[in-house]
């Protein structure tokens, strides 16, 4: 069986954990989201990508959600004693990633070639695929400006409300190499519960990645960030609210028009009506096993 996953941020790497973990090795490809990649003291980061990469390498740390465990912040603390930039807090060991990444790019090879590259390199079977080697960045407008991703995110730590979400270079982005091979191929296509605006609709902004979602021969489930009308982390809930008008199934839905056969919703939020039909089932996912139960009930609505 062929699974692409579409994520983003943390909800995205946990799940996807959860859906490698319910899979034979090698079939599931994750489409990650490439809106909220930064440079930061020179390097290229891509933090939607590494969240998904360290959590299936089981690298990641658990309780911060983002970045690797065991971390360590002499760099850092080097770099911001230098006058360098400090608001985006790159670990020791995390740095070591944006180094041979950012070597690798700037040596004229793919981001797509490089994630490759590492996700071998971490020994996964699964396999990581930007939506895009082309550049693309989310931008978020706000009545105090319009801010980069991070710069909004990590910088202003998501405070300032949305009023609406662009994403840059999208028109002219075409899918990485292995987007639509791994689409053709699928056997289901899930979508995984990550904030709708800022890391799915990124990767379904690239347009003939969304033909191809469009076009699909097969089912796509989504599953819902919120629970209780709650984003678990994130500025999810805020953003349905003002951008879609509120926070119950058929806003999540509302936001994935024309991509998906179906929702899967937490039982906090049943019954709803979405507009598609739902599962209901327990979508917190505080561990591995319950990530896992979760993947399987989303599969079972794509089968
Ligand atoms: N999130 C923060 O809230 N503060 C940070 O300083 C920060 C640094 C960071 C470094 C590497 C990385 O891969 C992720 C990092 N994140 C940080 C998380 C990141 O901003 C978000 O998880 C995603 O961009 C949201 O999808």
């Amino acid at each position: 069986m062929n699974v692409v996953l579409l994520s983003g941020g943390v909800g995205g790497a946990r799940f996807a954990r959860g859906v490698q973990a319910a899979l034979a090795p090698g079939e599931l490809t994750v489409i990650g989201n490439v809106g909220d990649d930064v440079e930061v003291l020179g390097l290229h980061v891509s933090p939607d990508l590494d969240s998904v990469l360290y959590a299936l390498a089981d690298l990641n740390d658990e309780e911060r959600g983002w970045g690797r465990a065991g971390e360590t912040w002499n760099a850092l603390a080097a770099a911001s004693g230098w006058g360098g930039e400090d608001w985006f807090r790159l670990g020791d060991l995390d740095l070591g990633l944006h180094l041979v990444r950012t070597q690798a790019l700037r040596a004229g090879r793919s981001l797509s070639d490089v994630t490759a590259q590492l996700a071998t390199v971490a020994g996964l079977a699964t396999r990581i695929v930007p939506a895009t080697d082309d550049r693309l960045r989310t931008q978020i407008v706000t009545p105090s400006g319009t801010f980069g991703f991070q710069e909004w995110f990590v910088g202003r730590g998501h405070r300032d409300p949305v009023d609406a979400v662009r994403f840059d270079g999208a028109s002219e982005a075409a899918p990485a190499s292995g987007v639509l091979e791994a689409l053709a191929a699928a056997d289901a296509i899930l979508i995984a519960p990550s904030n709708p605006y800022v890391s799915i609709q990124p990767i379904a902004a690239v347009p003939a990645l969304r033909a191809a979602l469009e076009q699909r021969r097969v089912r796509c489930v989504a599953v819902s960030p919120l629970i209780g009308g709650r984003a678990v982390k994130g500025p999810a809930d805020r953003m349905l609210s003002r951008m879609a008008g509120g926070t119950e199934p058929r806003h999540v839905a509302g936001c994935y028009e024309e991509l998906i056969d179906a929702l899967v919703i937490d039982g906090s939020d049943a019954p709803a009506d979405a507009g598609v039909p739902t599962t209901v089932t327990a979508t917190l996912m505080s561990d591995l096993a319950a990530a896992r139960r979760l993947a399987e009930k989303a599969l079972e609505a794509a089968a």
